[in-house]
């Protein structure tokens, strides 16, 4: 115990460190609530962060799971990387303001530990960057792969469907490294959505796009070993789906958030079930609290996403 509050100590000074080396309009706590395009010329920064950066090979992640398990802060600046030296920075920037249901262009532009660009990245998932984005209560998720231009620096478009606050999880493997997920906040304008509150869900089946998912975990105990199962079926004939197709190299995707945002937990399917009808997979919940789970399968050439929210103790 009191080893652990040494390292949060010197996890705090390093952080304060990091901080006041941080150059730009995000180092002080108003980058999160930093209005995108507002009085920033046609660039608007929202960056830097370091939210929810880890490195996905340290000794401390258990059996493939790739989770953040950093005892994290409050909402801003929980700087919590876990080995000095993997300090790499994801500048998001927007082409102009971004207003909701229009084509944003984002550049996310990443750097390494003195700043320079990171040059080459390593492929995970079939990918070289993989970008998450949720809002503020988790009611909108979506994950889309920006493309590399050079120099670290890649570009996608994409829409956001309101008004209100998004976060952006971008999750890559410089070339010899293990993965690392950084996020940042940014903020849409127009109409914002009514925000819900986080419920876990009572019953985990859920039917999307014609199929009826089923959602089991092993146990829902944090700092344990999760398996999730999803059982997918047609949900008209209620027959398992044994042709699930590969997404992303795997059986399916699955990502996890708590319900704060602040950890990003990245899951790898267990070996063995390639077509379904069940798609194993396993993490580990860092603490107690409401998560939201998305999972993603292909099914006859279409991707679909199914989505629980549990309960961990
Ligand atoms: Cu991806």
């Amino acid at each position: 115990m009191i080893k652990k509050l040494m390292l949060m100590a010197v996890g705090l000074l390093l952080v304060s460190g990091l901080l006041t080396a941080c150059k730009g309009p995000g180092t002080s706590d108003d980058h999160a609530e930093g209005h995108v395009g507002s009085d920033q010329e046609n660039t608007a920064v929202i960056s830097p962060t370091h939210d929810d950066e880890h490195e996905e090979g340290s000794a401390d992640h258990k059996s493939g799971s790739h989770g953040d398990n950093s005892h994290a802060g409050h909402d801003s600046h929980s700087d919590m990387h876990s080995a000095a030296g993997d300090n790499y920075k994801v500048d998001f920037s927007f082409n102009g303001p971004v207003r909701a249901a229009e084509n944003a262009e984002l550049t996310l532009e990443v750097t390494d530990s003195e700043g320079n660009p990171v040059q080459d990245f390593d492929i995970s998932h079939e990918k070289l960057m993989h970008l998450i984005v949720v809002n503020e209560d988790l009611s909108f998720f979506e994950h889309i792969h920006p493309d590399y231009e050079e120099n670290g620096r890649f570009t996608v478009t994409t829409e956001f469907p309101y008004g209100g606050r998004y976060k952006l999880f971008a999750d890559f493997v410089p070339k010899g490294q293990g993965g690392m997920t950084v996020s940042d906040w940014m903020e849409a304008d127009g109409e914002v959505a009514e925000l819900q509150p986080l419920m876990a869900d009572e019953s985990l089946i859920a039917e999307v796009d014609g199929k009826e998912v089923e959602l089991t975990l092993s146990n829902t105990l944090s700092n344990e070993e999760a398996i999730l199962t999803f059982d997918i079926r047609d949900a008209a004939t209620k027959q398992g789906i044994q042709d699930l197709e590969p997404y992303l190299g795997a059986i399916g995707h699955v990502v996890i958030l708590s319900e704060d945002t602040e950890h990003y937990l990245h899951v790898h399917p267990l070996d063995g079930q390639d077509t379904g009808p069940k798609a194993e997979f396993v993490t580990s919940f860092p603490e107690s609290g409401v998560y939201k789970i998305w999972g993603q399968f292909q099914h006859n050439g279409e991707v679909f996403t199914v989505s629980f929210a549990v309960e961990v103790q």
